[in-house]
């Protein structure tokens, strides 16, 4: 049987990374039958044209992923399938969240023939299987013989390979300077941020996240020993393809529990096997020095911390007083010693912020060692605490957001500010920190860096502000490349004395290797 696996597109921004589950369940699909992935965000399709798609490549069994937000994109590709007389099988967090919805038990239309609730990675083999015999169930639920809820342990860990798939789709550097950027030599025409998971599972619980109810409270780990040979791999197709890969591990507290994430950045450095790479760590974990040394020599260059908001009744409110707003500053200081910047991310919207949240966090955010800050509002997904919270409370204005998704729209109204209020606040959160005038100030203040950090930092300034202000075309670009003139302007005058001094260098090494032998060890 031949399989697509498919992921609609986000409808906002296209997504920087592959979708990790399609990539594993290709890995784990029994033997004898093919997958093919598309992940709309790379290749975007219309409901025709998936049909087509489908029709030309003679596919047996659609299977379709998607987060909440993406619920009715997914929801319309799967009627055009069902409609060709295709079965489709649904997984993921939403609809595990929901499954009447796909199923069409809850009054409205079905979507699919099929679901997977929870974690996949037992039943897919029998959903294949079932589906290949023409026995396809309605609903694969991963549980043992007594019928509890089970939970893979993630070892063994299936291969996934990586260098046999096309990554090149996800090639995150515009068009139209990959061939001036992959004539400089390092690879920098072509940059894959590729996901990796060390691990599965939070115990948090803080009250707006799914992830407690879905991956479970008991945290499971892969082996040091596969993660690690999963980035030897990566990085012997980067050398290869001359490209450049950033890992991201997906877990959601990578640090979780730091004496393995440590004895994992140990055997990384062991190995050789670092490569630059991004994390999801909590503020609370980043106080272990030890810790934080490790993430730099592993090449650790970006920590995502979920600072969430810089009032402590709020946090309370949602149940993560574990994040200590006094301590923020001294846990970004930390890092940037070693010369690692965070990615904070802050919720707009939550029920004792007031008119001003903007001002007030941005003034915090300034006063820390620059960063990437990212803003959403406060969003009751299914299946949270907060949105049990919310439907008890009578306070849902748009019960079931996600069937008309708009992004950055609110479905519940806060205690203290009206919904429009929160949209002007996290208007002007996302403006002022990726303005024109900011961007300068960073680099400004990074300017004890050497340049080609500085202007890595610029960029992924510039698509950071693409999250909330889409820059999807080339006159987009232009524009925002327009606002930024004195920035780039500053940073190629910098760049362009930077190469003649080095050519300069290269020169007085032909003349004189011995000096030059010096001046380099010295340097
Ligand atoms: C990586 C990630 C991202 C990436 C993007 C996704 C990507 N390219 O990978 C980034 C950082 C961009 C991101 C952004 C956001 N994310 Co996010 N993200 C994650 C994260 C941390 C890992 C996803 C992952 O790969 N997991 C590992 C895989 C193996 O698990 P899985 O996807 O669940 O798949 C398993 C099963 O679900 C199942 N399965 C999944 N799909 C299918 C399909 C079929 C057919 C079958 C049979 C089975 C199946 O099988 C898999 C194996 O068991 C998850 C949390 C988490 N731990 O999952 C949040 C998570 C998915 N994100 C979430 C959210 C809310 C967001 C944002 C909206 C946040 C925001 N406020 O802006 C944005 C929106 C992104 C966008 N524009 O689309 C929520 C989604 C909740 C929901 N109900 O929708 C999650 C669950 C985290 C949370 N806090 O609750 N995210
Ligand atoms: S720490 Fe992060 S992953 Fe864990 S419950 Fe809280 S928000 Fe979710």
């Amino acid at each position: 049987m031949k399989i697509l696996l498919y992921n609609p597109d986000n409808g906002v921004t296209r997504n920087f990374m592959p979708h990790l589950w399609m990539f594993l369940l290709q890995a784990i699909t029994p033997p004898g039958h093919e997958v093919v992935l598309i992940d709309g965000n790379a290749r975007p399709m219309n409901e025709e044209e998936l049909v087509a798609f489908v029709r030309a490549q003679g596919i047996g069994l659609v299977g379709i992923g998607a987060m909440t937000r993406m619920a009715a994109r997914a929801y319309r590709m799967a009627d055009a399938v069902r409609a060709a007389g295709i079965p489709v099988v649904m997984g993921g967090p939403h609809v595990t969240e929901v499954p009447d919805e796909p199923l069409g038990k809850d009054g409205g239309p079905r979507h699919a023939d099929a679901i997977a609730l929870g974690e996949a990675d037992e039943t897919w083999p029998r959903i294949v299987e079932d589906a290949a015999n023409g026995c396809l169930k309605e609903i694969y639920a991963p549980l043992d013989e007594s019928g509890k809820e089970r939970k893979p342990s993630l070892q063994p860990y299936p291969s996934i390979p990586w260098d046999t798939m096309d990554l090149e789709q996800f090639n995150m550097v515009p068009k139209m300077a990959r061939s001036f950027l992959g004539k400089q030599g390092s690879g920098w025409g072509s940059v894959q941020v590729v996901p990796i998971e060390s691990g599965r599972g939070c115990p948090y619980g803080c009250e707006f996240c799914t992830v407690t109810g879905f991956f479970g409270d008991s945290i499971r780990f892969r082996s040091n020993e596969s993660v690690v040979n999963e980035m030897l791999r990566l990085k012997n197709h980067a050398r290869a393809n001359r490209s450049q890969v950033i890992v991201f591990f997906i877990d959601d507290n990578f640090a979780i529990n730091i004496k393995r994430t440590k004895s994992l950045l140990r055997e990384i450095i062991a190995a050789n096997a670092q490569l630059p790479w991004i994390a999801q760590i909590s503020a609370n974990l980043l106080r272990d020095e030890e810790l934080v040394d490790l993430i730099a020599a592993s090449d650790g260059k970006w920590v995502f911390i979920g600072m969430e908001s810089i009032d402590t009744a709020n946090l309370a409110d949602v149940n993560k007083s574990f994040n200590k707003p006094a301590e923020y500053a001294a846990v970004l200081n930390r890092l940037a010693k070693r010369n690692i910047y965070a990615i904070t991310s802050f919720i707009i919207g939550l029920d004792n912020d007031t008119p001003g949240v903007a001002a007030r966090t941005l003034e915090q955010i300034e006063s820390w060692p620059p960063g990437l800050p990212v803003f959403g509002q406060l969003t009751p997904f299914p299946a949270t605490p907060l949105f049990d919270r919310l439907v008890a409370a009578g306070r849902l204005t748009r019960p079931k957001h996600w069937l008309e998704f708009a992004p950055y729209q609110m479905a519940h109204e806060p205690l203290k500010m009206t919904i429009p209020q929160t949209q002007i606040e996290l208007d002007q959160a996302w403006a002022r920190s990726y303005s024109p005038e900011r961007n300068l100030e960073v680099i400004n203040a990074l300017s004890d860096h050497p340049i080609r950090f500085r202007a890595i930092h610029f960029i992924m300034r510039l698509f950071f502000r693409g999250i909330y202000f889409p820059q999807m075309n080339k006159r987009a670009w232009l524009k925002v490349i327009f606002q930024n003139r004195r920035s780039i302007f500053s940073l190629s005058r910098e760049a362009i004395s930077a190469i003649r001094s080095a050519k300069k260098n290269k020169k007085r090494v032909g003349a004189d290797p011995a000096t030059a032998m010096n001046e380099r060890r010295a340097a």
